[in-house]
């Protein structure tokens, strides 16, 4: 039987942010009789699908593999309206699963986790709210997010622009009207291509200023029936055990040879089925398009062709055509994104070329010329997986903060992307070094989730004060996610997983790239193994 709060803390628990994570950890620990307090800066919950709110923003991942499976009766009283659901539907869910489960009354909303320190004397977990208020918690977990910093790059002259600015990340929430507007968009990452074809309808005119272009890809959206619902809810059982036994949390099958096995002829006709299917299909078409070189450049190749058939413009579907290895930066899926380049309305500058030197008081001036503007879309991104865990002020034993541990960025370690070594009674829901965000999000936060749960239970129920990731055992797991990824061919292309998006950041690969099934078994070993990798520290008797 657990013992509650012997500790004399205000809280067993206390975990950062009301997104995916936050939400069921605070479910999960408070069904097992935790005493639990989640601090959310925003007003709702929602965590980055609360401030994403730029038009067009849509899930990426299928919406029948894009929720929560921990309880059958969510899964069957809610339904998607949609292939790839909108912000808004997502967010609606979020809400959904926040009263269904009476979550609120555990949620402090506004609130911003200013600092967390290690208290060496009482074993807790010291966190300061809002700059002001110190609360004591046994353990201190993080579900903050990996893309929840905003990227904003420090053009010269950025507060004299006269016009509106807006970052996709952080849009207001009562939108922004484009009508008979010049717009400039800085950026073709998801955001940008998602939100492009829309702004392009309602703008005078859009300018979108393009660094690297992207392999995107047609999402394939349409509408849910009520029986493709049904079916669906009724294989419940099944599709979870296929999703959190899968590589990529998805239902999704790998591809099971190589590109170079097939004919020209043949390859062309599965990447053509591929397209036509939409979602993730032609990433999942080969299963070597990620560690061969010459396989990836068949795929890069169809993509290429497709850009030449949709843009009727043969010098803009040039500037459109991407080069790094398709899929090393995350796989965008769109609607009608490369055909917006065919309306009069839309140009298309390259910053690479010509870079953005400036922003004046009229809009944007690039070394080759000046691009006037009423309203300039940042869609420029994050600073990703290390960004928020680094910007908030956390302080481990011996005074060690987490800013110190891992230098600022340029040697993160972390045990299983779960703890670290220094930093007692602290865990990171898909933090740096798990899968996170090269899998389906939920169902690696669902593993997260219930590991951490449960080690918490086996605490209690041995009497642990105390567990911390030993220095070895994290050292080891760095080495183990490095020597993964450089066998692949991400690490030879400059993305927001390797921190290369951002002016200054220490380039790395904190991901682990062994897939989500492989991961379960890792994490499951090491529980069975009495939290092999943890130091486990007794006090109280
Ligand atoms: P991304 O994918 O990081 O895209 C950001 C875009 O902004 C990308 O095209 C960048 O070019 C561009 N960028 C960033 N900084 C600059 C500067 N200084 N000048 C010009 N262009 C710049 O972020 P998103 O928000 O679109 O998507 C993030 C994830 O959210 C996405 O993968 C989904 O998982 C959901 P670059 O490629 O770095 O040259």
């Amino acid at each position: 039987m657990k013992r509650q709060n012997e500790n004399r803390t205000d809280y067993d628990a206390v975990i950062v942010g009301a997104g995916f994570s936050g939400l069921y950890m605070l479910h999960s620990l408070r069904e097992s009789g935790y005493s639990v307090k989640v601090y959310e800066a925003a007003d709702g919950v929602g965590g980055v699908w609360y401030w994403n709110r730029y038009p067009g923003a849509r899930c990426d991942s299928e919406s029948i593999y894009y929720n929560y499976t921990f309880s059958k009766d969510l899964y069957k009283e809610w339904s998607w309206s949609s292939r790839f659901a909108s912000q808004p539907e997502i967010l609606e869910y979020l809400n959904f699963v926040a009263d269904k489960f009476n979550l609120r009354s555990n949620i402090q909303f506004g609130t911003h986790v200013t600092s967390a320190q290690f208290n060496e004397h009482c074993n807790s977990w010291q966190i300061t709210i809002n700059g002001e208020e110190t609360i004591q918690s046994k353990f201190f977990i993080t579900g903050v997010g990996c893309l929840s910093t905003a990227n904003v790059p420090q053009f010269e002259g950025i507060d004299q622009f006269k016009g509106d600015c807006y970052h996709t990340s952080n849009w207001p929430i009562e939108g922004v009207d484009f009508e008979g507007k010049r717009v400039g968009v800085i950026g073709t990452g998801a955001s940008g291509i998602q939100s492009i074809p829309i702004i392009a309808k309602e703008a005078e005119h859009l300018t979108v200023f393009q660094r690297t272009p992207q392999y995107s890809v047609p999402a394939g959206n349409h509408p849910y029936h009520g029986t493709f619902n049904k079916q669906v809810k009724s294989s419940f059982e099944n599709l979870r055990d296929t999703m959190r036994h899968s590589d990529s949390g998805t239902g999704i099958p790998p591809g099971n040879r190589s590109a170079l096995e097939d004919s020209p002829e043949k390859r062309e006709e599965i990447f053509e089925q591929a397209w036509e299917k939409g979602s993730l299909y032609l990433f999942n078409t080969y299963n070597d398009l990620m560690v061969n070189a010459d396989a990836n450049e068949t795929v890069c190749r169809f993509i290429r062709n497709k850009i030449d058939e949709i843009v009727e413009d043969t010098k803009v579907a040039e500037m459109l055509k991407p080069t790094y290895y398709y899929g090393t930066k995350r796989p965008v899926l769109d609607t009608d994104y490369y055909e917006t380049y065919n309306q009069d309305n839309v140009s298309l500058v390259d910053v690479k070329a010509n870079p953005i030197k400036k922003i004046t008081t009229k809009g944007i001036q690039t070394t080759a010329e000046e691009h006037e503007l009423d309203i300039i879309v940042f869609a420029t991104g994050y600073d990703a997986i290390t960004g928020t865990l680094l910007k908030m002020d956390i302080t481990g034993r011996n005074g060690l903060s987490l800013y110190d541990k891992w230098a600022g960025g340029s040697t993160v370690r972390t045990y299983l992307g779960l703890a670290m070594n220094s930093f007692p009674n602290m865990f990171t829901i898909t933090g740096p070094e798990s899968p996170s965000v090269l899998t389906n999000m939920p169902i690696s936060i669902e593993q997260h989730v219930e590991w951490i749960r449960d080690f918490i239970v086996y605490m209690d129920e041995h009497n642990i004060d105390v567990a911390e990731a030993e220095d070895e055992a994290e050292k080891n797991w760095s080495q183990h996610c490095r020597e993964i990824a450089e066998k692949t061919l991400f690490v030879h292309t400059d993305s927001w997983y390797n921190g290369s998006n951002i002016d200054g950041k220490p380039r790395g690969f904190p991901l682990y790239l062994g897939g989500v099934e492989s991961y379960r078994k890792i994490c499951a070993d090491i529980a069975n193994n009495v939290y092999e990798g943890f130091s486990l520290r007794s006090f109280s008797k």
